[in-house]
């Protein structure tokens, strides 16, 4: 059995991520660039913030900075999402949170496939934040009908993806060399194809009813349409972006720039125009265009508790209802001056967040405290220990999504950076039901954390009492 030992799913994941990090790189050169620039950037913010270097090193953060964090692709049909469902359990990645993204007039709900635990985000944080098509918000019933005929007649899935994630399933792992045939099936739903499943007229059509369900509805397949790197400082590579012949778009979604990074800020560059054939084109006739993929970067900071994210929530819903960006986004400097101050209503230093219970910290015990531990009984108090330098607390890093940053990305490579503030059409349940599992709660997620760190720390200290 040992010759035929089973590749870990974390391994899985970091063979696929790297595979598809690849092949990104050579369809969308200008990604290659990005990167490059995110690099440069951490190295020098690094080097210019010992202290913030030194406590990514404690998290164990320092080697996975340069690694995608996430990638995106759109679904067509709910046995697709069943079915991605499976093939990202092979590597690791589960659903995490729901998205309800019509709240910015797009007509999909999403979630994200991530690794869960602590050790497997530490190996390999990469995720992919999956969308489904919602026909059911295309009002031309026609149109919806043809979409819906159109997408059950394409299979997103080679054969033996189907069969690999089939034997994974039965046998609990793939070995070594299933691994590697699977991550090469798995690669092909993501690739890019400039050969459409429709003519051109269909696909006007589609693009007139919404950009995004022709791009969704038009392909082979779920094109991966961005990846997206971690910055250490995401305004520095906001402003080096055009230097390097990049557009960024207008502004950067999420909270402001804070001495604490809360929860995550993102900015990306256009989709790329390219060139499409669409069925009975003429060999002479000039090929279609398509706007499909573009760049992201992103900038993660300490997860927020429900209460922090409701004060998150209130102070970005005042901003966008005080400035609301405009379709070429000539006043993102208004928007970002509002914003800017409307966030000075939240705690802006780690121990107001703590003892707000505003965010979640990891806890561990420092030598003085292990010292003292040693020559007295300790006090049960969490803030005294914190006080007395006995107990220390890090920042949880937020691992997941913002549905009004997701929005305002999925606009502005749709189009435009306008901003739309529709009403929300939540329907968690239909989602879970076309994936065929309820999605994980990340709150949950973060709070498990924080009191495992917790439970753990004090016990080492000797304190019994857990008064968390
Ligand atoms: C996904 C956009 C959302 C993010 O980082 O919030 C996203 C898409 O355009 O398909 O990736
Ligand atoms: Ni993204």
């Amino acid at each position: 059995m040992s010759t035929d030992a089973f590749v870990h799913p974390d391994e899985i994941r970091s063979m696929f991520s790297s595979a598809m990090s690849d092949m990104y790189r050579s369809e969308v050169p200008q990604y290659g660039t990005l990167m490059e620039l995110v690099s440069e950037i951490n190295q020098n913010m690094l080097e210019a913030d010992p202290k913030f270097a030194e406590s990514l090193e404690h998290n164990g953060e320092l080697e996975r900075i340069d690694l995608e964090r996430h990638g995106a692709i759109r679904l067509g049909k709910p046995e697709e999402l069943f079915n991605m469902r499976r093939l990202f359990a092979v590597m690791g990645m589960h659903p995490v949170g729901y998205y309800d993204l019509s709240v910015a007039g797009v007509p999909v709900h999403s979630t994200a496939f991530r690794p869960v635990d602590e050790e497997a985000l530490k190996r390999n944080p990469f995720r992919v934040f999956t969308s489904l098509l919602r026909l059911e918000l295309i009002e031309d019933e026609d149109l919806r009908k043809q979409a819906e005929s159109i997408l059950a007649k394409r299979d997103i899935f080679t054969a033996d993806a189907i069969k690999l994630i089939y034997l994974a399933e039965k046998n609990g792992g793939l070995t070594r060399s299933q691994t590697e045939q699977f991550v090469s099936e798995a690669l092909e739903t993501f690739r890019w194809h400039s050969d459409a499943t429709v003519t051109l007229e269909t696909y006007q059509k589609l693009h007139d009813a919404h950009r995004l369900i022709a791009d969704v509805v038009c392909f082979k397949g779920p094109h991966i349409n961005h990846l997206t790197p971690r910055t250490l400082d995401i305004d520095a590579v906001q402003q080096d972006m055009p230097k390097r012949g990049i557009t960024p778009k207008a502004i950067v979604e999420g909270p402001p720039a804070r001495s604490c990074p809360i929860v995550l800020r993102q900015t990306s560059f256009k989709a790329l125009e390219e060139s499409v054939n669409f069925i009975g084109n003429k060999a002479d006739e000039k090929a279609g265009t398509h706007t499909a993929r573009f760049g992201e970067i992103e900038q993660r900071g300490i997860a927020l508790t429900a209460e922090g994210r409701k004060l998150y929530d209130t102070l970005l819903a005042a901003t966008r209802l005080a400035v609301q960006i405009n379709a070429g986004g000539s006043n993102a400097r208004d928007y970002e001056t509002e914003l800017a101050e409307r966030f000075l209503a939240f705690p802006d230093d780690y121990e107001t967040l703590r003892v707000e219970k505003l965010a979640f910290f990891r806890y561990s015990p420092t030598k003085a405290g292990l010292n003292a531990a040693r020559k007295s009984e300790l006090t049960s108090s969490i803030d005294e220990l914190v006080d007395q330098g006995y107990l220390r607390a890090d920042p949880i890093i937020y691992e997941d999504f913002l549905p009004v940053s997701a929005a305002g990305i999925f606009q502005s490579n749709l189009g435009s950076d306008e901003q739309k503030n529709y009403s929300e059409q939540s329907n968690q349940d239909v989602f879970e039901e076309c994936l065929g599992a309820p999605v994980g709660d990340e709150l949950a997620l973060y709070a498990g954390l924080e009191q495992d760190s917790l439970n753990t720390a004090l016990e080492t200290l000797g304190v019994r009492k857990n008064v968390a």
